[in-house]
């Protein structure tokens, strides 16, 4: 992401734990060899992205902070501190200017819906959010696309599927990915809920900067590696005209509006696999609530819900703060 956007690179550091050490990543033509990330890594770093697990960012975000780096953290470990802002750019680019040192990149799921609800928000208000994330394999990590693929090709040959790696959590049982839908994602809460579904209630909440927003979330895995998918029903605090949110919706930041059920066109993950915008379609006025909308929303979990979101919070620090 920061050599396909060309981002103000003076000096780029690799880290990484003791195992990858040693490892050589090409960047703009020349190769750096990834050292061992410890405490004392960040001094005369300005920009710091961290993205190695919250354990990770909880023991060595500190330091790097101490040693004078803005550090862009895409783990959980910040993301509800109040010190902290958790920034999507389309919705909350101001707060970015009030951090003390971190600032939150937030979960893929959240990201994308919120980008897309903040023009209906300005303009209407909303009072309650309901929505099913339908998620690619890719954001439980390298190994969990691997299991789809193997797992696709061991069920075809009519073998066992075995499976071993997701949901990802820390009890042994296991379930089948392929040609199935896992309601799983990460642990359970003792409320009913998983913290991935947790993640998106909270975060929302505090990106929008409205604790008094209604969420409620369904988050699964689907045999999909790339791009996150959401149906969304969103109750607006105020009466609208379609056309007007149509509107709204194509002249958002970073969303684009594909919705021409005439020609069967809507967002795929398939489509937005490997781009930086968040798509949005199927939009329509709910049935029993005049009030109340349906969207489908889909993105690119690793770029806009991951990278990209991290990137562009760099490049306003790199360029504009
Ligand atoms: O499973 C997904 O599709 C999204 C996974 C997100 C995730 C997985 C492990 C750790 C996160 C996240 O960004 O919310 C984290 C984390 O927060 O550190």
């Amino acid at each position: 992401m920061l050599e396909e956007r060309d981002f103000p690179v003076g000096e780029l550091k690799l880290l990484a734990s003791k195992r990858s050490a040693g490892m050589k990543i090409p960047f703009k033509n020349r190769e750096y060899t990834v050292e061992e990330a410890t405490p004392d890594s960040f001094s005369g770093v300005e920009i710091a992205f961290f993205s190695a697990g919250g354990d990770i960012s909880k023991a060595l975000v500190p330091a790097a902070v101490e040693a004078g780096a803005v550090c862009i953290d895409n783990t959980n470990a910040f993301r509800m501190d109040p010190e902290t802002p958790l920034v999507v750019p389309e919705v909350n680019l101001n707060k970015i200017n009030e951090h003390k040192g971190i600032i939150a990149n937030p979960n893929c799921s959240t990201i994308q819906m919120v980008a897309t609800l903040k023009p209906l928000y300005d303009r209407f208000g909303i009072n309650r959010i309901i929505v099913s994330t339908y998620q690619a394999v890719s954001g439980a990590g390298a190994r969990a696309i691997e299991e789809l693929l193997e797992q696709s090709r061991r069920v075809l040959d009519g073998k066992p599927a075995e499976p071993a790696i997701l949901p990802v959590s820390s009890l042994p049982v296991k379930h089948q990915i392929a040609f199935n839908a896992i309601p799983q994602i990460d642990k359970f809460l003792d409320n009913g809920f998983t913290n991935e579904e947790m993640k998106m209630i909270r975060e929302t909440k505090k990106i929008m900067g409205d604790d008094r927003l209604d969420v409620t979330a369904t988050c699964v895995r689907i045999p999909v590696a790339y791009g996150h998918s959401e149906s969304v029903y969103v109750e607006l605090g105020a009466d609208f005209d379609m056309e007007e949110v149509r509107q709204l919706l194509a002249n958002a930041p970073g969303i684009v509006l594909v919705d021409n059920p005439e020609e069967q066109l809507y967002p795929l993950a398939s489509e937005a696999a490997g781009k930086l915008d968040t798509f949005v379609g199927r939009v329509r006025r709910d049935l029993a609530n005049p009030r109340a909308l349906n969207l489908w929303v889909v993105s690119d979990n690793l770029l806009k819900g991951a990278a990209w979101n991290a990137v562009q919070i760099g490049e306003y620090i790199a360029l504009e703060a």
